[in-house]
């Protein structure tokens, strides 16, 4: 077992930037508004951060940037989806809240590798 699996500060698994878009709240579709957000995948959660200016290893930490928003993992789904967009590289996340991001790169091998990550979690999540 990892060394936190006791509780303690969740391990960061991954951060980065990417461009992303809420596409659904509850189940209700919202319009559109890309735009670039640091992201960080850490726990059981991915948690948004707005400032692009915090991009450094430790702004994910608790207390030095305040999220924009966070998303638990648990039951969530992922899909490729550039049937979504007229962008390339695009996947789409969705919560068991009904809550839907689009998260984009054009970065191939980066869009592949959070793909992965974010799938490994959600797989990690459901055998619990
Ligand atoms: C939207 C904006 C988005 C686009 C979306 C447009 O227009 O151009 O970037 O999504 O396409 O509706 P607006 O700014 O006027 O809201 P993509 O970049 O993902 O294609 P869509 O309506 O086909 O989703």
């Amino acid at each position: 077992s990892s060394p936190d699996s006791d509780g303690g500060t969740p391990e960061l698994e991954k951060a980065g930037l990417l461009n992303k878009t809420k596409i659904a709240e509850g189940g209700r579709k919202l319009r559109k508004n890309w735009s670039p957000s640091w992201v960080v995948l850490v726990g059981n959660s991915l948690v948004f951060f707005k400032d692009p200016k915090s991009q450094t290893p430790s702004s994910w930490k608790p207390g030095n940037s305040r999220p924009e928003s966070s998303v638990d993992l648990r039951g969530a789904q992922l899909h490729w989806a550039n049937n979504l967009s007229s962008k390339k590289n695009v996947f789409k996340l969705r919560t068991v809240t009904g809550n839907e991001f689009l998260l984009q790169s054009e970065t191939d091998s980066l869009i592949i590798e959070w793909y992965t990550t974010i799938q490994s979690v959600i797989d990690r999540l459901d055998r619990e």
